[in-house]
């Protein structure tokens, strides 16, 4: 511990003021059971600083009305300012059109949009689609539900003790048949950033489309789905400092205009008698009903203060809080880290003697900090590593490196319960 302590006098040479930062995080002042908020529960829900909230209060305060459906002046600058975010989004992805922005409620609804615009009009029985082993049950469970109503297959592909995916074996999954790849881009449970980019080089040569889920990339490494070239990409506003009902579903403009809509009702159509409905252009042809207006604005001014910092800048700094975390809890008797992929995002799971990993979460937050507990919506990445659930510290950018060392001084208060 005491070398723990020394290292953290440091500064961090990425050139973050982590001081600044955290001063626009209202939440972060507070104390839970009287000691100071140690927040690394990041992989589930970011906070959200000053300005979201600020540009959340000044629409709802000055512009709220309908989008897209009002010719008066609150109702067309409501459209405006979502319309913006729209935009910005679209320059955060570094899409090329606007058009292929979808506003969804999540990451988990973007994948499910894409089983159903994409799998159930397109697959047929024996047509196959290659998961990861790590995939959250969000990349999962709709899958699933396509194989059981059109019996198509999942192919999975297997990783190794580390958790990095075995890339040979993935080669090896591909024949005539496979019609999609949807992968994770990174590891909620395990951190492990997938090399998408080469995975994606290797679908293209089979003439297969992928779907990537960055919930878990888009808050923290930088992302152009035109460099990957992926053909959708989805991710989740509250996971990026943004608020929670709203994600993005990015879709290759060509794919989308193929693709049946996936619920229907106002703003999707065109045209509409009891006898036929022409739907509307993408994306609006994917957005049905009144969208979660004031959300989509928080998002975009969400992605103006992370580029802000700059993406770069909090990937350098959320590994440095990694690397130092992982050396300090190395030390720690009966910690098993799960999870020691070469390239990881900023996420630490670990198991503690057989101390049930509710027990530590419920320790820790006696002690103000904050992490999950459980199977992360990811059970078959538990099953991989024999555990039934893990202990799970993630970092952000506002996250220091004396919020590392109340962790580590947290799980030795752990160990000296359960002694
Ligand atoms: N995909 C990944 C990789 C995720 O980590 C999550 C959420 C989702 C999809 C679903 O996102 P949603 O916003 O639609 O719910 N992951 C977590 C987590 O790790 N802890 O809580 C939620």
């Amino acid at each position: 511990m005491s070398n723990a302590l020394h290292i953290s006098e440091k500064a961090l040479p990425d050139g973050l003021d982590v001081d600044r930062v955290r001063a626009d995080f209202p939440i972060l002042q507070r104390s839970i059971h009287g000691k100071p908020l140690v927040y690394l529960d990041n992989a589930a829900s970011s906070q959200m600083p000053q300005p979201v909230i600020d540009r959340l209060v000044h629409y709802q305060t000055h512009e709220h009305a309908n989008v897209h459906r009002g010719v008066h002046t609150l109702s067309q600058l409501a459209t405006t300012e979502y319309e913006n975010a729209r935009h910005k989004v679209m320059d955060f992805l570094g899409a090329a059109d606007e058009r292929e922005i979808i506003f969804v409620r999540g990451a988990t609804e973007g994948i499910n949009l894409v089983m159903h615009g994409y799998g159930r009009a397109f697959l047929k029985e024996g047509d196959e689609i290659i998961l990861s082993a790590m995939e959250h049950h969000a990349n999962i469970v709709p899958w699933q539900m396509l194989r059981d109503e059109k019996k198509v297959v999942l192919r999975i592909i297997p990783m190794d003790d580390t958790g990095e995916l075995l890339l040979d074996e993935y080669e090896k999954l591909f024949n005539a048949r496979t019609k999609l790849v949807a992968i994770t881009h990174v590891s909620n449970a395990l951190g492990t950033i997938n090399p998408v980019r080469e995975m994606i080089a290797t679908a293209r040569q089979h003439g297969v489309p992928v779907l990537l889920d960055g919930a878990q990339a888009a808050p923290h490494i930088p992302v152009n789905v035109q460099d990957l070239d992926c053909d959708f990409y989805v991710f989740s506003s509250h996971k990026l400092c943004g608020p929670t009902g709203v994600g993005i579903l990015y879709g290759k403009a060509a794919l989308l205009e193929k693709m049946q809509p996936y619920q229907g009702g106002g703003d999707m159509i065109l045209n509409v008698t009891f006898e036929r409905t022409t739907y509307n252009e993408i994306p609006y042809k994917f957005e049905a009903g009144t969208p979660a207006i004031a959300a989509g604005i928080g998002l975009g001014s969400a992605i103006d203060y992370i580029t802000g910092i700059g993406l770069e800048r909090i990937a350098a700094h959320e590994h440095a809080l990694l690397s130092y975390a992982t050396e300090a809890v190395q030390n720690i008797k009966g910690l098993r880290i799960i999870g020691t992929a070469r390239h990881k995002a900023a996420v630490l799971s670990f198991t503690l003697d057989d101390i049930h990993p509710h027990d530590i979460g419920t320790i820790l937050d006696h002690q103000g900090i904050a992490v999950r507990a459980g199977h992360h919506c990811a059970q078959p990445v538990m099953q991989r590593f024999g555990v039934a659930a893990t202990a799970r510290a993630s970092f952000a950018f506002y996250n220091t490196l004396e919020e590392v060392d109340a962790l580590v001084a947290g799980i030795h208060t752990v160990q000296k319960v359960f002694a």
